[in-house]
């Protein structure tokens, strides 16, 4: 079972272009591990919620304009804002299953022309994921299930340059996993990839995202 003694929860983060099944995945992910008696959360980022929150979710919008570092940077503050309690939900046994992370700010920014590095450096010090999940869809495919929503950076060539982006960001974290499967099947290969990942870092230390 995904089980729950007592170490801490496991931080899973699910990454993929808009349309990957992120959203509906995390969902399905999160009711099963608390079926299983897993003590989990559901997260995601942005997190509209806080101030700095509600200015990303007006630029995504198109109702505001902000400058590309600038906005760069709150996304990044926004995750920052929310290091303190990831940091206590994780130390009291609590998963974590985040829908984007810090590899969204970087493959995002980096799609506009930002430099790479420049992308990374403000996530130096976040709580490292210890587990990636990269939901693999082609940008095409990905555009066709339903189509996008209005908001800023839908659009499909824009999304194969995050494509790349995020490609160029896989590191021994990530597990690439096939997003045009079945939905059944991308959930089952979930479960098992989280549920190993829980029961692995149970007695392991946090770490700090350094890239
Ligand atoms: P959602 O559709 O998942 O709400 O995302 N984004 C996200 C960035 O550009 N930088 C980031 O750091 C994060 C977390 C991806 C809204 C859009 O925001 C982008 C899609
Ligand atoms: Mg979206």
């Amino acid at each position: 079972s995904a089980g729950s003694k007592s170490g801490r929860g496991a931080l899973v983060v699910l990454e993929g272009l808009d349309r990957s099944g992120k959203s509906s995945q995390c969902a399905r992910l999160l009711s099963y591990l608390e079926g299983q008696g897993c003590r989990a959360e559901g997260w995601r980022f942005p997190d509209r919620g806080t101030s700095v929150g509600q200015m990303i979710s007006a630029y995504l919008a198109n109702e505001s304009q902000l400058d590309d570092r600038t906005v760069h940077l709150l996304f990044s503050a926004n995750r920052w804002e929310k290091r303190a309690s990831m940091e206590s939900k994780l130390l009291s046994g609590t998963t974590l299953i985040v829908d984007r992370y810090s590899y969204s700010g970087v493959a995002f920014s980096a799609a506009k022309g930002l430099d790479i590095e420049w992308c990374k450096a403000p996530d130096v010090g976040l709580i490292a994921p210890d587990l990636v999940i990269y939901l693999d869809v082609k940008p095409e495919k990905a555009s066709e299930r339903g189509g996008y929503g209005g908001e800023r950076y839908e659009k499909i060539e824009f999304q194969k340059k995050v494509a790349d982006h995020y490609h160029s960001l896989r590191d021994s974290t990530w597990k690439v996993v096939d997003g045009s499967l079945p939905m059944e099947t991308v959930e089952e290969q979930l479960r098992e990839l989280a549920t190993n990942c829980i029961q692995e870092c149970q007695e392991k230390p946090l770490t700090n995202l350094t890239w």
